[in-house]
């Protein structure tokens, strides 16, 4: 253990490295825990795909294991991080801001690679801990959207041109909806993990809505929308805010940076920040879409990007649908291949949540003339 609270820049030793730390965090805790002392390191955080730990050290590290089954080239992901991650250090530095707070610092091994194989086969990376700021798991007050949206507007902004050629496709049609639609078809088609029968309304109401698949890829296919670079998965805890001002600090979860649509992010954003409540919300009584939420994102997204084409204004709202839908097509998916992708902690995790989010999917529907008409009030066009 004290190896690990040695941990510096660039004197990470193999050795270090080479304990399991997920056995590690199961097995220590569970004694040190009887001797009142805390462990050094330690899960942390709610993402649903890596495994995360805090390394408390002076200053503290994030660790990482990234996901092989989600990111089955994960070389490639640190590729782009560290590329996007570089990148960013210089436009900070050149806008007078703090490189080491406003971006990911990755910390290097050794042999200077961005990340360290273990001997199992499975890649660990460690970034530097962002102190004294807060990536929330559920929205507390609609002033966090507004934060929230600026931050990934900006974040947009100074990769406008970051060289999209050099940036892999960590997953390959992340958000292409129409593939989405026939994978979503293929697992029903599959059941695997013999679920199917009691599903039967979520499965209808995904069928129910293949038009609406091919509206964005539709659109950047024929260029009525730009390709940009984007971030893709914008939950509100993949953004730090400061713990005082409250003001956008970092985005972080920088794995599926690529080319893609600015409606991703937006809608992606507001399908977990516009909801009134958890994600995965058994009672469905309260989960609706909040409009007030929605304005306080709108207005700051639009602010940090004036850029915005008419066309990318006018499917805004239709982009919250979407990604609200995708997401919850995908939650089902994965509910009937048996919960391969996902992290679950019970086992109809993945209904419950595909619950709320076709919940929303309905109530945004509902909503869209309103929504649509205060985009247009937030834009003056
Ligand atoms: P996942 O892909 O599993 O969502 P994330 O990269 O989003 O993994 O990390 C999970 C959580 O860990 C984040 O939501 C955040 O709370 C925390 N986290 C990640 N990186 C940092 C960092 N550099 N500093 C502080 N907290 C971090
Ligand atoms: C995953 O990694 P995390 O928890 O920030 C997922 C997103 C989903 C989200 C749903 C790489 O995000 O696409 O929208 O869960 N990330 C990946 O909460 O699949
Ligand atoms: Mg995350």
């Amino acid at each position: 253990m004290s190896s690990v609270r040695k941990t510096e820049i660039l004197r990470i030793r193999e050795d270090d490295y080479r304990k399991d730390f997920s056995e590690m965090d199961s097995k220590f805790n569970e004694i040190l825990k009887h001797f009142a002392i805390e462990l050094e390191l330690s899960s942390y955080g709610n993402g649903h795909i890596n495994d995360t730990y805090i390394v408390h050290s002076k200053p503290d590290y994030i660790l990482q294991r990234i996901n092989k089954n989600v990111f089955t080239n994960p070389p490639a992901v640190m590729e782009n991080i560290q590329g996007v991650t570089e990148f960013l250090r210089k436009k900070i530095e050149e806008a007078g801001g703090n490189p080491e707070r406003e971006t990911l610092n990755l910390i290097y091994t050794v042999d200077g690679k961005p990340y360290y194989q273990h001997t199992d086969g499975e890649y660990y990376r460690m970034y530097k801990f962002i102190d004294h700021a807060i990536s929330y798991d559920a929205v507390e007050n609609p002033m966090q959207l507004y934060h929230a949206a600026k931050a990934f507007g900006k974040f947009q902004n100074m990769l406008a041109d970051y060289p999209a050629e050099k940036l892999h496709e960590t997953i390959v049609n992340f958000h292409n909806t129409k593939v989405r639609f026939d994978n979503f078809k293929k697992a029903v088609e599959d059941n695997l993990a013999g679920r199917r029968d009691e599903v039967a309304e979520e499965i209808q109401f995904v069928l129910d809505r293949e038009a609406d698949c091919s509206v964005i890829v539709d659109a950047l296919a024929d260029g009525s929308i730009p390709l940009r670079v984007t971030h893709n998965d914008t939950k509100l805890n993949n953004v730090m805010l400061d713990e005082k001002t409250g003001e956008g600090v970092c985005v972080i979860d920088l794995d599926t940076v690529m080319p893609g649509s600015l409606l991703y992010d937006y809608g992606d954003a507001l399908r977990f920040g516009g909801s009134s409540g958890a994600e995965d919300e058994k009672d469905l009584s309260k989960i609706w879409f909040d409009v007030e939420k929605f304005e306080a994102f709108t207005r700051g997204f639009i602010e940090a990007l004036p850029s915005i084409t008419d066309k990318e204004l006018e499917l805004l709202p239709f982009s919250i649908k979407l990604m609200t839908f995708e997401c919850g097509s995908r939650f089902l998916a994965d509910y009937l291949n048996g919960d391969t992708y996902f992290k679950t902690h019970y086992p109809t995790h993945n209904l419950d949540r595909c619950r709320t989010q076709f919940k929303l999917v309905a109530d945004i529907e509902a909503k869209m003339d309103e929504l649509n008409a205060i985009v247009h009030k937030i834009a003056g066009r």
